[in-house]
């Protein structure tokens, strides 16, 4: 009889975690139909790079215990709003919004919630464009709405959010308050070189010679 209640769990598992997985593969869709248009236009691909990560339920749980959730479905749908997760890195910081538009412009996606850590970087000094977002999957039982977290950041941003995690988890998450500083301090450099590069992408847009985009830049550095 118990026996029997852990398998059917299982069972329920695995179909709860594949509503996310198709979820992630709608938008991986979504994103990969903006690229490929931009690719046919003569507008520059504002589009670096598509990556997405399904959490594992290793994670799932180490995040339940640490908040205190109960660990049950109903909880685990209720409360984990970032179970799928898909990032976009752009080319320049106005490409974010756009992106960003072009995504919230589709019937299908609803936007719950928007995070601008652009306008406002976390105190680690993380900035990041997140979106919450619900797509309807259209499952063979009926359709479901899932929740994806959207990540939508520059090159830049990227770079420094990458190696910020590797290092933050080499220390367990106890880094040191003077390396923490200066992480603080390489996530605004990498900031400033976002805003030369939009500088010099707007002026380039606006026509300006190569004498003033090479005045620009000296201006810059
Ligand atoms: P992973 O490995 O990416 O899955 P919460 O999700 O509740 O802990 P919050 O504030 O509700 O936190 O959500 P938030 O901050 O909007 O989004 C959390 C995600 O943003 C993280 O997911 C990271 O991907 C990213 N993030 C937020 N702050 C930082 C930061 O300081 N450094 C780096 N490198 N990434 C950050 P997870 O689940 O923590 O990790």
């Amino acid at each position: 009889e118990e026996m029997h209640g852990i398998v059917e769990q299982r069972e329920r598992f695995r179909d709860f975690m594949l509503g996310y997985k198709f979820a992630i593969d709608e938008m991986i869709t979504k994103i990969n139909i903006l690229r490929e248009d931009f690719n046919n236009t003569n507008e520059y691909n504002p589009i670096e790079h598509i990556g997405s990560r399904l959490k594992s339920p290793e994670s799932i749980i180490r995040k339940a215990r640490r908040k205190n959730l109960p660990v049950n479905f109903e909880s685990l749908r209720d409360n984990f709003l970032d179970i799928a997760g898909v990032r976009v890195t752009c080319s320049f910081i106005s490409d974010i919004y756009k992106i960003r538009d072009m995504i919230s412009d589709q019937e299908d996606v609803k936007i719950v919630e928007e995070r601008d850590y652009i306008a406002k970087p976390k105190a680690s000094g993380y900035q990041s464009l997140h979106l919450l977002i619900e797509v309807p999957v259209f499952r063979a039982r009926g359709t479901q709405r899932v929740p994806v977290e959207l990540q939508i950041r520059t090159i830049a941003m990227d770079f420094w959010a990458s190696l910020e995690h590797k290092i933050f988890y080499k220390y367990d998450r106890h880094v040191p308050l003077a390396l923490r500083q200066e992480l603080t301090q390489a996530a605004e450099a990498a900031s400033s070189l976002d805003r030369t590069m939009e500088k010099l992408h707007e002026s380039v847009r606006a026509g300006a010679s190569p004498q003033d985009v090479m005045d620009r830049t000296n201006e810059n550095l």
